[in-house]
């Protein structure tokens, strides 16, 4: 009978602890194993006064980078991914950013390259995420900063 309670106290205490796991919502970002290609992660502006921007992923369950800036305006945002063998996506996570922002890259297969295009009013962070891998900590966040992009055109 002993024996018995404290088997049912051990799983209980497992339980708990299996519990806690669970509820942590943000999992350590595992670290990239690759060298971003040039230009990755740089935030430049067109002369149309979009900004554009390029993540790159791959076989490492990682943006890169996985935090990034950009002002208020438009965003032309690019993700590569440089995987041989992992299929990832590209969404911002719901009902988390000051506003919603909507477009997505449903599916982006080894090899693959997608564009999405979309414009942000509201200062703030937009938590991202690989809805595959998210549980593994593929996530990341845009910040749109408090002031709108300054032009950059010289003459
Ligand atoms: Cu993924």
């Amino acid at each position: 009978m002993t024996t018995n309670r404290a088997r049912v106290l051990v799983v209980a205490v497992l339980l708990a602890l299996g519990l806690v796991g669970c509820s942590n919502r943000t999992p350590a970002t595992p670290e990239a194993t690759r060298t971003p290609d040039a230009g990755v992660g740089e935030v430049t502006t067109d002369p149309e006064g979009v900004q554009e921007i390029t993540l790159e992923t791959g076989d490492d369950y990682v943006f890169t980078p996985s935090t990034f800036t950009v002002a208020p305006g438009t965003v032309r945002l690019t993700v590569t991914n440089v995987a041989t063998q992992l299929t990832h996506n590209f969404m911002f996570t719901a009902d988390t950013g000051p506003e919603a922002i909507t477009e997505e890259i449903p599916l982006l297969a080894p090899g693959q390259s997608q564009t999405i295009e979309f414009t942000v009013t509201q200062p703030g962070d937009y938590p991202f995420e690989c809805t595959f891998h998210v549980a593994l900590g593929q996530v990341g966040t845009m910040t749109v900063s408090g002031a709108a992009a300054s032009p950059t055109a010289s003459g």
